[in-house]
């Protein structure tokens, strides 16, 4: 059986190339910077947008046309649309995937029938894992569509909500380490609130806390040593959600003392939603040494929700794989595409051109931010407008030699303050086209 008869591996034919269904730029085995592009961008395909999304929106049902479908919420539809996945996802030549407990298995009547589910369809997931080597990049749990968790799962007012995810997510972890996961993820899910007036905040998050703090020892527990991640959004379920941003979420870590046990997942369209750019959650993660994985995707410049649309733009790839480069690669994390067709493209082979688009523009970003620190003229411009921390004075300030009185006495003899260089910020944008 095959759902994908008249797709071939999809393979690197190179610039020239007018075939859609080949790779451009992405050439799994090509070298840059001392790694292979494999290495570096560690692909990964999410199940539940390919492989569970149908396009419904709003106002209508969903459109995908998927032929292996038998319409029907069984274990054996699940354990087949998992063959199907791996067929999809060794065609296209990703290395990883990820999935939520719920998009993989049917949830049952109760827990026990719920878990027997899933088990039955990772004994599929982990034969196919076998038969192709795709790995697991991370496993992560649904806290957020079933109705016991309208109010937040971790952070909900009912304490057996809070009960019932602990052990949905214990199920998750041990499902992870079975399958061979690099990392588990928490995206925030509905753990954030809609009115303040009948919110507790400070409990609310000291559970959340509390909640990942069980995690973290039950991974110990059991020997699961993957990765941790957040993933931060600032709206979405809720109005707003509590991991926010790159910084939020650093900062609740910080003060629950979690920064060893959890690095950041940065989702393109999570950081324009906050307000900020792809590029500087990147770096407020890289500055502190949080930076996890990336979940690669892109929102709509007129649409402010999160439309979780493949990457395209090879000016937004080039940032964030400059930002990778510079706080020294992904792994154990990867260039997750938490991306879905539009409800339009509606057949199987919009999968395949999706990908292919968004594996070929990291490619090229990877590719154009190498040739940037190659050349090293970003990295000299950069330097030389901090040169005068160079000086006896910057040197002495860095060195915490100085406080506001010894600092206050240079300026008083100095009467002002070296004049500015220019920012250059022309200059530099003008630059970096040269490389696009
Ligand atoms: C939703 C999130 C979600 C996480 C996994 O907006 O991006 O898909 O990545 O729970
Ligand atoms: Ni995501
Ligand atoms: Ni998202």
């Amino acid at each position: 059986m095959t759902a994908f008869p008249e797709i071939d591996r999809i393979r690197f034919e190179g610039t020239d190339s007018t075939n859609p269904l080949a790779f451009r730029h992405y050439n799994a085995e090509e070298v840059v910077e001392g790694k292979t592009m494999a290495e570096h961008l560690r692909f990964s395909v999410v199940y539940w947008h390919t492989f569970r999304g149908q396009g419904a929106d709003p106002f209508g049902p969903g459109t995908a046309l998927r032929p292996w479908e038998d319409g029907t919420d069984s274990v054996e539809n699940a354990q087949n649309r998992a063959r199907v996945a791996f067929e999809f996802i060794e065609k296209l030549g990703a290395p990883y995937y990820a999935f939520h407990d719920r998009d993989v298995a049917p949830e049952g009547a109760s827990l026990t029938e719920t878990n027997k589910n899933l088990d039955a369809v990772v004994g599929v997931l982990k034969e196919e894992q076998q038969r192709t080597g795709i790995k697991l990049l991370w496993g992560t749990a649904n806290l957020f569509s079933n109705p016991r968790y309208m109010h937040g799962a971790a952070t909900s007012p009912n304490c057996e909500a809070f009960a019932f995810a602990a052990a949905q997510v214990k199920k998750a972890l041990e499902v992870t380490h079975e399958l061979g996961g690099e990392g588990y993820t928490f995206w925030g899910g509905r753990e954030g609130y809609q009115n303040l007036w009948n919110t507790n905040m400070k409990r609310e998050l000291d559970h959340l806390a509390m909640f990942l703090h069980m995690a973290v020892d039950y991974a110990k527990e059991i020997g699961f040593t993957g990765q941790f991640y957040i993933e931060p959004k600032p709206k979405e379920p809720t109005k707003h959600q509590y991991d926010s941003d790159a910084a939020a979420c650093l900062n609740f870590l910080r003060q629950y003392d979690l920064m060893d046990h959890l690095k950041l997942n940065l989702e393109t369209n999570h950081a324009t939603l906050a307000g900020h750019t792809m590029q500087h959650e990147l770096e407020v993660a890289g500055g502190a040494g949080a930076l996890g994985s990336i979940d690669a995707n892109t929102g709509d410049m007129l649409l402010g929700w999160d439309t979780d649309q493949f990457p395209t733009d090879i000016y937004l790839t080039t940032q964030c794989m400059h930002s990778v480069l510079k706080y020294g690669g992904l792994a154990p994390g990867g260039v997750n595409f938490d991306a879905k067709v539009r409800r339009e493209s509606f057949e199987p082979i919009d999968l395949f051109h999706a990908h292919i688009g968004g594996m070929d523009a990291f490619a090229r970003g990877l590719k154009i931010a190498a040739a940037i620190r190659a050349d090293g003229r970003l990295d000299s411009i950069v330097n030389d407008r901090y040169s005068n921390w160079e000086s006896e004075l910057g040197t002495g300030i860095e060195g915490g030699k100085h406080d506001f009185s010894s600092l206050e006495k240079i300026m008083l003899e100095k009467g002002d303050a070296a004049t500015n260089v220019s920012g250059r910020q022309e200059m530099i944008e003008n630059l970096i086209n040269t490389y696009l």
